[in-house]
């Protein structure tokens, strides 16, 4: 069952696709198995030619003819709705980044789950900051490309109260399937209330922009998770065995290691990672937005 305004066009073109292609799997195979005992050499030895049989042909071409029309028929009735966006939807961001979905509502407050009140359009603004994502709800029979530098959008208004998953449907990084997430239907004044108590948006630490803005999170994890780099979960204060010159010594992580692997990363090698995987960023990034990373890394606990 579907649950959005959608559902039931999108369903109409599925079903009569669907039956059209199954009358032919079934009337071909029928004529197929048919024709082999029909036309067996035994039965009809002589092989005829049929040339120029006007009906036959006039037949095969109309009415293949008005069935692709009656397929696009359906299948347009369906989907031009959904490129009409009413004025009055409620807007809401999707940002779609590796690995998993955010909804920012107006005012900049964000959330993990999508939550939407029932029988209002809501319109929806895709949003990704670095590789092709999909979004798809399959309750509410739509999906569309998240893709950087474009700005996709979708619409719906949800029918039905309830829970519906929500998945990425491109093939994004290694923890693809792991980005999924929840749409979630109440009532007006539910959806007002849970948006009032949403918490405020707050400002990001300078550190993690630096960190972002010179892309140390795409080899350094903030969630433990190893990615080419170490996490950074958890750095500060921690004890790494490193290979200075070759021989392995154990070091704790303090403000001077943190600046010597920014500016001379083969300095110390972290035990287990490849040597000059990282650019030294002498030149690219200050020693005051170093101590702002260190900052910022001291909180990541
Ligand atoms: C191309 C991937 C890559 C990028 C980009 C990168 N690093 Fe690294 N980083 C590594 C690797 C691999 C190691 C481990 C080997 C080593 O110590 O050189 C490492 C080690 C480190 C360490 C030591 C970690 C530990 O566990 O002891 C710190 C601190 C660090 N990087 C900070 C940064 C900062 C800050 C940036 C951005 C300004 C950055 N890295 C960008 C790959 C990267
Ligand atoms: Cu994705």
């Amino acid at each position: 069952m579907g649950a959005s305004n959608f559902a039931e066009g999108v369903d109409l073109a599925f079903k009569i696709i669907f039956g059209i292609s199954l009358f032919f799997l079934a009337g071909i195979t029928t004529v197929m198995v048919y024709f082999l005992y029909r036309y067996n050499r035994k039965r009809h030895p002589v092989a005829e030619q049929v040339k120029e049989n006007n009906w036959l042909e006039i037949t095969w071409i109309v009415i293949p003819l008005a069935l692709v029309l009656l397929m696009f028929y359906y299948g347009y009735a369906a989907f031009h709705p959904m490129r009409n966006v009413p004025k009055d939807a409620i807007p809401i961001k999707v940002i779609g980044k590796m690995w998993s979905w955010t909804f920012e509502y107006a005012g900049g407050k964000q959330s993990p789950t999508l939550v939407v009140p029932i029988n209002k359009p809501v319109r929806l603004n895709l949003y990704s900051p670095d590789v092709i994502h999909a979004l798809y709800i399959p309750a509410f029979r739509v999906k569309e490309d998240v893709v950087p530098g474009k700005n996709n959008y979708l619409w719906f208004e949800a029918t039905q109260f309830g829970e519906f998953d929500i998945l990425c449907t491109v093939f994004c990084g290694v923890r693809h399937s792991y980005m999924e997430a929840k749409a979630k239907v109440v009532t007006e004044a539910e959806f007002k209330n849970w948006l009032t108590k949403l918490p405020e948006p707050s400002a990001e630490p300078e550190g993690l922009t630096i960190l972002k803005k010179n892309a140390c999170t795409g080899c350094h994890s903030l969630d433990g998770s190893k990615l080419v780099g170490t996490s950074f979960k958890g750095l500060y204060g921690k004890t790494e065995k490193v290979l200075t010159e070759g021989k392995e010594r154990t070091l704790t992580v303090d403000d001077a290691y943190i600046i010597r692997s920014v500016f001379d990363p083969d300095r110390d090698v972290v035990a287990g990672f490849p040597k000059g995987m990282m650019q030294t960023y002498k030149g690219k990034v200050t020693d005051a937005e170093v101590s702002k990373i260190i900052e910022y890394l001291k909180t990541l606990k």
